[in-house]
């Protein structure tokens, strides 16, 4: 028998790096969808911190010096954010934030890259997103902090972002692992080349089927691991998950879905957890919430697979 997972919920409740408001609902779309209840009935326990505090949007366009849009109030969230999860994993807690915008993970990422270094164990992150989020204040075409959180953790960009773990990058290139992608700007591709990041875009899902893309996204994942999963709410096809801010069509199918997190459960392995862009704004009556918060139980244990009442 596995302990009981000690769960913290941490909402993040901000769209200060996406092009469009309304992702700072999320966190209370997740709760209003039950996502507590769900996660307890998988055997967890789990705590709801409530939401963090953080500056409101200001609009308005980019930040001179950084290139990036309001670049102070960006930077204030990633560090509250950096402080919470830091603060959960260290109580032996399991965080799960909920965003919130993309912008977010260079707080929990780089919170989680420092506790690793801390205990010792291998860090690997899954990133699920329909876009590579890989730009820098140079090369992003929108100065929205949401599209160059993976260039931040690579050591990218404005070194306020890029040192919050305390040492840049937070991220070595293979301990990162991009999976769903479909909406990639070409310097995004010169970047993920030069870092040779492990990319399964849509593409590959298509040829070789999520089966064999989580297989392999999954096979250095052994107990020593540490396993952060990102998941973009856009990684999923916009017919199944229409309440998120920048849609692309062509993303996984709720089967597929429900696989690549069942794959990710089987690992036993998981060990802090991003849900962010969710936008309640553009959704219809919250069933983006609703199919998000069925997933993340997968993701936590819950099987649909026939076999395993005969096994227990
Ligand atoms: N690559 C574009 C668009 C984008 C990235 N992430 C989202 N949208 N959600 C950019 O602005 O960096
Ligand atoms: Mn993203
Ligand atoms: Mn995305």
């Amino acid at each position: 028998m596995t302990a009981p997972l000690a769960l913290t919920l941490i909402g993040a409740p901000t769209d200060i790096g996406a092009s469009r408001l309304g992702a700072g609902m999320g966190p209370d779309a997740l709760r209003v969808a039950q996502l507590g209840p769900a996660l307890q009935r998988q055997g967890g326990t789990v705590r709801d911190r409530g939401n963090l505090a953080g500056p409101p949007n200001p609009g308005g366009p980019r930040d001179a010096a950084t290139g990036l849009r309001h670049f102070a109030e960006v930077l204030a969230w990633c560090r509250t954010t950096h402080d919470a999860v830091l603060q959960a994993l260290q109580a032996q807690q399991l965080p799960l934030l909920l965003g919130g915008d993309h912008s977010l993970a260079v707080g929990s990422i780089s919170a989680v890259a420092r506790h690793c270094r801390a205990t010792g164990q291998r860090l690997r992150v899954l990133w699920l997103d329909a876009h590579a989020d890989f730009n820098t204040p140079a090369t992003s075409p929108s100065g929205n902090a949401h599209g160059t959180p993976v260039a931040s953790l690579c050591g990218l960009g404005p070194p306020e972002l890029a040192r919050l773990a305390g040492f840049a990058p937070a991220l070595a290139a293979g301990q990162l692992c991009q999976i769903g992608l479909r909406s990639v700007d070409d310097q995004e591709k010169h970047l993920i080349k030069q870092h040779a990041i492990e990319v399964y875009d849509m593409r590959a899902v298509d040829e070789l089927g999520m089966r064999e893309v989580m297989a392999r996204a999954l096979a250095s994942v052994g107990a020593d691991v540490h396993l952060h999963v990102s998941f973009d709410v856009d990684f999923l096809d916009p017919e199944i998950a229409p309440g998120t801010g920048t849609t692309v069509r062509g993303g996984p199918t709720y089967r597929e879905a429900q696989l690549c997190m069942e794959m990710i459960a089987d690992t036993g392995r998981l060990g802090s957890l991003d849900i962010v862009e969710l936008n309640p704004a553009l959704d219809v009556h919250n069933q983006t919430a609703e199919l998000v918060v069925d997933l993340v139980e997968s993701l936590f244990g819950k099987s649909t697979l026939v076999k395993d009442v005969l096994l227990r």
